[in-house]
């Protein structure tokens, strides 16, 4: 149906033929559209070029089903102009669109703008499926129930180095901008304007950072000004739905408001990371707790009081945003963003009482049973999508914006919960960063197969661009700090990646303590990370092909890889102009990590 749309919006632009009318005219007519093809020009008699019998043949598998296309030779039927241009008829009386070979062939020419299903999960660690992302299959693997996922991942890639940021906000700014957080500044989670959510710290103030997170217009205090995904992806003609946890911008700012990004409809996103509640029965409020009704999920009243979960209400709605884009024969754009698997854990008791009888603890057990709910929707998701017929134009992205939560909130021993790997949310080791990540792009993505190479998060935002042919993505500044997985995902070697170090900056304090928790930056290249922490002006190096889980620190051992990544992380942070916080008893900043080198500081 959507193609309908893509041979008018493109005639349009054209400027050759407006079929538009006769486009809208004619569908609601008949099942079938009828296309003419004619010769070069449509003010000549309607004749065709024999020579060329391929582009009326190329224009019926871009239109698909819905259209007829008929090819006139000459000799054959003499198609007779009506008293509307563009539209014609043959003796039988049939009306056909009218269109030329110069425009058949702009048409075909076009690159597809296949949907695209972004499909962000709220904390989920990489050890939180069925899915392996490790070499080998894991407790924890066999502990969670992800079906869905696992059949994205047999007909799609797997990325085992794929990396967010270790909290909410910088994750979603980069997603949304193609910018590093040294970069855009939103280095911590935001909520309120103008207010800081780092923890007070006896030694160390922290910089002045874009508390009020991504911002779409010029000239508001402590945000990043800049152009988000789904506001280049609208003007490309994509209908663009938000559904689910937005946490762009603070409260009272224009960033807090999806609509005011880019987004078409926006099913319950604010300016909150969590919701109040997961409960429709609790009306997705934080009275329950007597929390602050600044965490209410807005919207989705229709299901309040009934015994729902937040994450099938929001696929409910998402489904129907779908049906809406498909109606209207708009390519889409689904960021669907669960607010899942975020505290506060609650029961769904679709899936709960199974882990409970497995064993596990009332906290993991709600955990687990979120996860799988998570997993229902992307099955849901996807099934909608069949049910259109439109699961082969349609790309699905699957991500985290965080390691799994593990410092605190959960059963069990802390910093355990994404082992192998070290820590968890909030955390500069692997645990706080690595995540899962599933692309299917079919007729592309190779079945069932695995990337290795490392991606993150900034590199969303010129991937999806390129994916729905946007050529102009230029954001405000001039720079993109993400680099397109494109070729990745089309099985092909991209060297300049794999020479591309991955940098995470967090000048922050996100509160609890543990593994690699603290303000902090770090830099990846090759199988080497180097963690530089902002207090202690101390290093962790790590070989993480030999050490994933993060336990020897070859900082001394191998001083020429040590101080080779602080200085070349030095270098990059300089070149954004990122923040470091103060130390509170001199009031100077804390250098850069080259610096430290230079001066000898390091231990
Ligand atoms: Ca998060």
């Amino acid at each position: 149906m959507r193609t309908r749309g893509r041979i008018v919006n493109s005639c349009f632009m054209l400027g050759v033929l407006c079929l538009f009318p006769m486009a809208s005219s004619l569908a609601d007519d008949t099942a079938l559209t009828r296309v003419a093809c004619l010769g070069d020009s449509i003010t000549a008699a309607a004749r065709v070029d024999t020579k060329s019998e391929s582009y009326p043949a190329r224009l019926q598998q871009l239109l698909g089903d819905d259209f007829e296309v008929r090819n006139f030779g000459i000799g054959g039927a003499t198609l007779l102009k009506s008293d509307r241009s563009n539209l014609w008829r043959d003796p039988n009386a049939e009306c056909y669109l009218a269109v030329t070979k110069p425009v058949a062939e702009h048409l075909c020419s076009q690159p597809k703008r296949p949907n695209i299903v972004l499909f962000l999960v709220d904390d989920m660690g990489w050890q939180d499926t069925s899915v392996p992302f490790h070499s080998q299959t894991t407790e924890f693997n066999r502990r969670y129930r992800t079906p869905h996922m696992k059949q994205l991942a047999k007909v799609g890639m797997k990325f085992t180095n794929a990396y967010a940021c270790s909290v909410c906000s910088p994750t979603r700014v980069s997603l949304m901008t193609g910018l590093n957080a040294a970069r855009h500044r939103v280095t911590n989670w935001t909520l309120r304007k103008n207010a800081s959510n780092d923890r007070g710290h006896p030694r160390l103030t922290f910089p002045s950072w874009n508390v009020n997170g991504m911002s779409p217009e010029p000239g508001i205090e402590r945000t990043v000004h800049a152009k988000a995904l789904p506001a280049f992806l609208r003007e490309a003609g994509y209908r663009t739905i938000h559904a689910g946890k937005a946490h762009f911008g603070a409260i009272g700012t224009p960033g807090s408001d999806p609509l005011n990004v880019g987004f078409d409809v926006n099913i319950a996103g604010h300016a909150a990371g969590g919701p109040g509640s997961f409960l429709g029965t609790q009306d997705f409020s934080a009275v329950w707790r007597k929390g602050d009704r600044v965490w209410d999920v807005p919207g989705l009243e229709s299901h309040h009081g009934k015994d729902i979960f937040l994450t099938e209400a929001l696929t409910i709605e998402a489904n129907k945003a779908v049906d809406q884009a498909v109606a209207d024969e708009k390519p889409f754009f689904l960021y669907m963003a669960h607010y899942a698997v975020h505290v506060p854990f609650a029961i769904d008791s679709r899936f709960y009482p199974k882990y409970r009888d497995a064993g596990l603890d009332q906290t993991e057990a709600m955990y687990a049973a979120m996860v799988e709910g998570m997993d229902k929707s992307l099955g849901d998701i996807l099934g909608n999508i069949e049910r259109h017929r439109l699961s082969n134009e349609t790309i699905v992205l699957f991500m985290s914006d965080n390691g799994g939560l593990s410092a605190h909130g959960r059963g069990g021993k802390p910093h355990s919960h994404n082992q192998p790997l070290s820590s968890g949310k909030g955390s500069a080791h692997e645990g706080g960063v690595r995540v899962p990540m599933i692309v299917s792009w079919p007729g592309v993505t190779e079945a069932n197969s695995v990337c290795g190479q490392p991606v993150i998060i900034e590199d969303f935002f010129p991937t999806i661009l390129e994916l729905a042919g946007v050529s102009h993505l230029e954001q405000i500044g001039g720079v993109v700090d993400g680099r397109s997985f494109v070729k990745l995902l089309q099985g092909e070697q991209d060297q300049a990646r794999k020479e591309r170090p991955l940098v995470w900056h967090f000048p922050n304090h996100w509160g609890p303590n543990g593994p690699g928790i603290g303000p902090s930056s770090a830099i990846r290249r090759g199988d080497w990370k180097l963690i530089y922490y902002h207090e202690s002006r101390q290093y962790e190096l790590f070989h993480l092909v030999e050490d994933l889980g993060e336990q020897n620190n070859l900082a001394e051992q191998h001083p020429d890889v040590r101080d080779r990544l602080a200085t070349e992380l030095g270098k990059y942070l300089a070149s954004v102009e990122a923040q470091m916080p103060s130390v509170k008893a001199t009031g100077q900043p804390v250098p850069y990590p080259g610096a430290v080198v230079r001066a000898g500081n390091a231990r």
